[in-house]
């Protein structure tokens, strides 16, 4: 949307990467089969919307309940702009799903608003490995392709709105 009679002022995140944003993928290696898919989709992204490859580095954790630590410690690097967090959790594989989702998206959701560094969730949370699959570059798309997108319009849009 843009500014029209009513709005004075629009602001809003341009998907432009070469405004040279550094972006962390920081991937589970829990399901890495699917994981995979969803760093080969936001590595597509990234590079199609021009961000150069020294710009995206790669942090791996064991699995999803690790992502909110890491993420601490990579917004608090000057050269990281984004954190883009990719896993898999699946009920069917864990008794303890929720506790291993809850305690994923709710950290990473911590880390951003505690540090003003967006922190992009690109963890599907799925009933079953075909929920995951259809998520992961097949059917319903790659979410690791849209999480990049959106991590770049939140680094653009963090710029903006600091000036
Ligand atoms: N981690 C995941 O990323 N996805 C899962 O589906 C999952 N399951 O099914 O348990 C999972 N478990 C591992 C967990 O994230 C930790 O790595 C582990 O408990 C060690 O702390």
């Amino acid at each position: 949307m843009t500014a029209s009679e009513g709005i004075g002022r629009c602001i809003e995140g341009r998907f432009d990467g070469k405004g040279q944003a550094r972006i962390a993928l920081l991937a589970a290696r829990f399901n890495d089969f699917i994981v995979n898919a969803l760093i080969g989709g936001a590595e597509d992204a990234l590079r199609r919307h021009g961000v150069p490859a020294a710009n995206v580095s790669l942090v791996r954790v064991p699995g999803a309940f690790e992502m909110p630590v890491a993420a601490a410690g990579l917004v608090q690097r000057a050269d990281v702009d984004a954190v883009i967090a990719l896993g898999a959790v699946i009920r069917g594989s864990t008794p303890h799903f929720d506790y291993v989702a809850g305690s994923c998206v709710r950290g990473l959701a911590q880390v951003a608003e505690r540090s003003g560094k967006p922190v992009i969730l690109g963890v599907l949370t799925t009933d079953t490995i075909e929920q995951a699959i259809e998520r992961a570059g097949t059917k319903a798309g790659n979410k690791g392709f849209e999480a990049a997108v959106s991590a770049l319009e939140m680094v653009d849009l963090m710029r903006q709105l600091a000036q």
